[in-house]
C-alpha cells in the first residue's frame, strides 16, 4: 500500500495494543453469541447449523470491536454495549449470506470457507440469513436500554441502518450499476449505504449504550461514517491487489463483473489517497474524546491499512 501521511501516523501513535484488544474482544463477542444464539441443536437442527456456521466462519468483528470501543470512549461499560455489539454483527453476517446468492454476487467462498448456500443450498442459505437478520432483533431487546436512548431508539436504530434506505438501498443500487459506467458521486452513494451505515451504526449503538450526549453522538456518527466509507474503498482496493486466499473471497469479482469501485473509476492511487483522507478526517471526528477514544483512533488506522 502506498506510504500514509505522516500527520496520520502521529496522530494515531498512541502505543495502544490493538492486536490484543481486537483478540479479547473477538473472544468476548463469540462467547456472547454463542450464548444468544439458539444451539446448534434445536429443531429445526439445519437452520441452527446454517446460522451458526456463517455467524462462525472466522469472520474479523470489526462492528462489534467498533461498537465496543465506541462505548468506552464515551465512558461506558462494554458489558453492557454487547448485546447490540452481536446484534450488528447478526445483520453484517445475514447480508453477506444473502450477498453471496446466487441471485446476487454469486460467491463460492466467503470468510476463507465455501458460502452458506454451497453448504446448505439456496433454500437455506436464504433462510438463514432471515433468521440473522431478526435474530439481531431479539438480541438487541437483551440491551438495558438508556435514558436519552430507549429501547425504541434502538430498534429505530437498528432497522434504519439495514433498511431500504441505507444498507439494502446500497445493494439495489449495487445490483442496477453492474455493467453500467456510474459517477463517483453514484458510487459514493452505495458504499455510503452499503458498507459505512453498518459501520456508522455500530458506533453510534456503542455510544448510545453509554447514554452519550448529543455532541458525542453527532461526533461518533461523523467518524463512523468516514471510517465506514474508507473501508470500502480499500476493500475496492483489496479486491484488485489481493489474492483469493489473502481475501477468504473471490478476489478480481469486482473488476470480472463489470463492477463500478474506486480503482475502476479514479485509479488506485487515487483510491488510496481517498482513503487516507477519510481516515484523517475521522480521526479529526474523534477530537472531543480527548485521550478516551484510543481503541477507535487505533481501529481506523488498522482498517486503512489493512490486507484482508
Ligand atoms: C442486504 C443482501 C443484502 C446485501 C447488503 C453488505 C452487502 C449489501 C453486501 C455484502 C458484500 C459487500 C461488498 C459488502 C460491503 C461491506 C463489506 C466489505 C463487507 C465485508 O466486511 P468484513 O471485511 O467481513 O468486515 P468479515 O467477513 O471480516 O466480517
Amino acid at each position: 500500500m502506498a506510504s500514509t501521511p505522516q500527520r496520520l501516523r502521529l496522530q494515531t501513535a498512541s502505543g495502544f495494543d490493538l492486536q490484543r484488544f481486537l483478540q479479547t474482544r473477538t473472544a468476548a463477542v463469540n462467547a456472547a453469541l454463542d450464548r444468544f444464539l439458539p444451539p446448534e441443536t434445536a429443531r429445526p437442527a439445519t437452520i441452527h447449523k446454517a446460522m451458526r456456521y456463517s455467524l462462525f466462519a472466522g469472520g474479523k468483528r470489526i462492528r462489534p470491536a467498533l461498537c465496543l470501543a465506541a462505548a468506552a470512549a464515551c465512558g461506558g461499560r462494554e458489558a453492557d454495549a454487547m448485546p447490540l455489539a452481536c446484534a450488528i454483527e447478526c445483520i453484517h453476517t445475514y447480508s453477506l449470506v444473502h450477498d453471496d446468492l446466487p441471485a446476487m454476487d454469486n460467491d463460492d467462498f466467503r470468510r476463507g470457507k465455501p458460502t452458506n448456500h454451497k453448504v446448505f443450498g439456496e433454500g437455506i442459505a436464504i433462510l438463514a440469513g432471515d433468521a440473522l437478520l431478526t435474530q439481531a432483533f431479539e438480541i438487541a431487546a437483551r440491551c438495558r436500554g438508556w435514558p436519552r436512548y430507549p429501547h425504541r431508539t434502538i430498534f429505530r436504530e437498528l432497522a434504519h441502518a439495514a433498511g431500504s434506505l441505507q444498507l439494502i438501498a446500497g445493494q439495489v443500487e449495487d445490483l442496477e450499476s453492474e455493467g453500467r459506467a456510474i459517477s463517483l458521486d453514484d458510487l459514493r452513494y452505495i458504499h455510503e449505504r452499503k458498507t459505512s451505515a453498518l459501520l456508522c451504526c455500530a458506533v453510534r449503538l456503542g455510544g448510545m449504550s453509554a447514554n452519550c450526549t448529543p455532541a458525542q453522538l453527532r461526533a461518533l456518527t461523523n467518524f463512523g461514517y468516514h471510517v465506514g466509507l474508507a473501508f470500502q474503498v480499500i476493500d475496492d482496493i483489496l479486491d484488485v491487489t489481493q489474492t483469493t486466499e489473502q481475501l477468504g473471497k473471490t478476489a478480481g469479482k469486482d473488476a470480472r463483473s463489470n463492477k463500478a469501485t474506486y480503482p475502476a473509476i479514479v485509479g488506485l492511487e487515487k483510491s488510496r489517497q481517498i482513503a487516507a483522507e477519510l481516515t484523517q478526517k475521522a480521526f479529526a471526528a474523534l477530537k472531543p474524546f480527548k485521550g478516551r477514544a484510543v481503541a477507535l483512533a487505533a481501529l481506523a488506522e488498522f482498517l486503512l491499512r489493512r490486507e484482508s
